[in-house]
Order: C-alpha cells, then sequence, then structure tokens
C-alpha cells in the first residue's frame, strides 16, 4: 500500500514537471484507463468521421475538388490508425476497441451523426468541425502521454490543412451565385450548434474533466475552449459575409455570446439517437465484415515472413 502511495507520489511528479509518462512506466490505472476511453472515442470519431465526407466524393463539384476531399477524408483515416496505436501502447487491442465501436458500446464524437445534404456542407465540415477540432487538439499535443502528444502533433498539422479546404469553400460559394450564397448560410447555421456541442457538455456536468486537468491530458475546460472557439468564428464569419446564429457581441463580457445549447438533444445523440447514428454504425460494420480478407491475408503473409525468418540456415 505505502508503495502504491510512493509511485502515485512520483507519478504526479513526473506529470507537475512535464515529464512524459511512456507506455512502459508505472501509471494509475484511473490514468490508463481516462486514456484508453479518451484516445479510443478519438480514433473511433476520426474513422466514423469519414462516413459524412465520403458522401460527396462522387459528387464533387470539379477534379480540384475531389482531390482535395479524398486527400482530407484519407487523412482522417490514417489519424484513426495513428490514434489506434496509441491506444494499443496503454494494453488494449484493436479488435477489442473495434468491437466496442461495432456494438455501440464505445462513444465517438456526436457531431458525425448529422447528414451532408448539399455540397457546401463539406465546407463547413473543414472550417467548422475540424476548426473546432483544431481548438480543441492543439492543447492535446501537450498531453502527459507521450504517444498520445507526439501523435496528435502530426494530426493537429493535417487538420489546418482541412480547415483551410473548408473555408476556401465556403469563400467560393460566398462569391458566386445567390443560391450558392443561400446553400452557405443555411449549411453554416445547421451546423454551428452541434459543432459548439463537441467540446462536450458544459463544465459543471463535465465527469473526466477534472482527473483529466490534474493529470494533465486536459489543458483548458470544455467551456473555455468553447468560448474561444465562438470569438475565433465569430471573426471568421465576417470575411464570408455571412452570419452565426444566435452570435453576437457582449461588451460587457469581452466576448461574443452564442445564445443556448440544447444539451437534452446533445445526449441523446450521444446516446445513439440522432439522425445518422443507425446508418453509420451500420455502415462501419459493413466495412469491417468486407476487410476481412484483407486481415486474413496480411495476418498469413506476416505468419509466413516470421516462418521464413525463424527456420534453421540450409
Ligand atoms: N460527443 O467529462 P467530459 C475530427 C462524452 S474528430 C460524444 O467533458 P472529456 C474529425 C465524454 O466522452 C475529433 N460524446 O469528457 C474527424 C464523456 O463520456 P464518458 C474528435 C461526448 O473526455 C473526421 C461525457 O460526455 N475529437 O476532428 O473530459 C472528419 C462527459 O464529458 C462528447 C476528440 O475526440 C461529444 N462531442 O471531454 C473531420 C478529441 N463530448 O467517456 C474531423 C479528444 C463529451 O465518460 N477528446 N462526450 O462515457 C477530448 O478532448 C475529450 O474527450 C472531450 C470531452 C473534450 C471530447
Amino acid at each position: 500500500m505505502s508503495q502504491n502511495i510512493d509511485f502515485q507520489t512520483r507519478f504526479q511528479a513526473k506529470i507537475d514537471a512535464e515529464i512524459k509518462i511512456e507506455p512502459k512506466d508505472w501509471m494509475p490505472e484511473a490514468y490508463r484507463k481516462t486514456l484508453i476511453r479518451q484516445i479510443s472515442q478519438h480514433a473511433h470519431s476520426e474513422i466514423v468521421g469519414m462516413l459524412p465526407e465520403g458522401n460527396w466524393i462522387t459528387r464533387a463539384p470539379s477534379l480540384r475538388r475531389k482531390v482535395a476531399l479524398l486527400a482530407k477524408v484519407q487523412d482522417e483515416a490514417g489519424h484513426g490508425l495513428y490514434l489506434y496505436s496509441a491506444a494499443e501502447t496503454l494494453g488494449v487491442s484493436r479488435e477489442q476497441l473495434l468491437d466496442d465501436l461495432h456494438s455501440g458500446k464505445a462513444k465517438y464524437s456526436s457531431i458525425f451523426n448529422y447528414p451532408t445534404l448539399t455540397w457546401a456542407d463539406i465546407g463547413t465540415i473543414g472550417w467548422l468541425v475540424d476548426g473546432a477540432a483544431i481548438m480543441n487538439q492543439v492543447m492535446l499535443c501537450r498531453a502527459s502521454y507521450g504517444p498520445y502528444a507526439r501523435a496528435m502533433v502530426r494530426i493537429c498539422k493535417e487538420e489546418s490543412f482541412h480547415h483551410r479546404q473548408g473555408f476556401e469553400i465556403l469563400l467560393t460559394l460566398s462569391k458566386g451565385s445567390e443560391a450558392q450564397r443561400k446553400m452557405a448560410q443555411e449549411s453554416i447555421n445547421r451546423w454551428w450548434k452541434p459543432a459548439l456541442m463537441m467540446f462536450g457538455p458544459p463544465d459543471s456536468e463535465s465527469t473526466n474533466s477534472e482527473m483529466s486537468t490534474k493529470w494533465k491530458i486536459k489543458r483548458e475546460s470544455n467551456d473555455e475552449l468553447r468560448q474561444r472557439f465562438v470569438d475565433v468564428a465569430a471573426e471568421q464569419v465576417t470575411f464570408l459575409n455571412m452570419t452565426l446564429p444566435d452570435v453576437v457581441w457582449n461588451e460587457e463580457r469581452g466576448h461574443f455570446d452564442f445564445g443556448e445549447l440544447d444539451w437534452e438533444h446533445f445526449w441523446s445523440v450521444v446516446k445513439g439517437n440522432g439522425p445518422c447514428n443507425k446508418q453509420r454504425l451500420a455502415a462501419r460494420v459493413k466495412a469491417h465484415e468486407e476487410g476481412a480478407w484483407v486481415r486474413e491475408a496480411a495476418l498469413a503473409y506476416a505468419e509466413k515472413r516470421k516462418n521464413r525468418t525463424e527456420a534453421p540456415p540450409q
């Protein structure tokens, strides 16, 4: 028991001194568990997040747009893979993580349960969804767990490209015909509040924040990041000559107000009852089943190589 207290003290001292925790270091079970929880939810979000955008690859309005969108969707797959690998360093298997996703047990970001109805949604996702993701993920580049922090550095660089490609789509639409401007504004109106909910519940209802902050997994609260995102987006939208619903400058606070968020709706989406939850999970399960032969072939090849290396010299 006293030995455990000693380990705990040394562990927290390392965190306080900004020394990274690495896979083979001692860590409290609760730290390991919360990292598996967060990193795997993050990985699932990247993978499920490919679906709403993938929906528009065949309908992109030009070759240039198609190439950029393809590259973006492939990047998201890569992010999912780095993150699954980071989670595996904590002693959980990828099969287990995927089973939890496919059975509906694991969470992933609420935002990917909304449909992409128009081409403008691809611009809005890049601008607002990737924008919110970057706002939240920059702090994760300094997360106390080494493999997660290192994965996040590359992810953030790629998300910045996604953010720009999204904004540029909206900028082009904003300079187009009246119908194109209308399509862009309608898309912004639809995605705005769901994007604000990506930051998680209000601080008063955030169950994990206290420990995650103590362990320097999180460095800023859900509400702090949400407000910063609103303030930045409220400036950016002026370049589009468009508006964000319910956003007004509050002189007294020195920030933009953004109205009420419907948290009941948020929890219902998180629990599986959003507009596209069932469709998203069904698509993932189908892709996993159809990819079984690839996994089998890769494993057989790896096994063959291993046997060849282990064979005694002739
Ligand atoms: N959706 O205690 P809290 C991307 C859950 S992908 C669903 O504040 P925490 C992209 C939360 O898990 C970007 N669930 O939690 C990909 C917790 O439940 P559990 C995804 C949510 O962890 C493709 C409960 O609510 N980014 O960029 O301290 C295309 C209480 O919350 C959500 C990440 O995953 C939500 N929005 O803080 C384009 C970033 N919010 O687990 C773009 C990494 C909360 O106790 N994750 N919940 O059962 C994080 O930074 C944190 O996990 C959160 C939540 C800020 C999301």
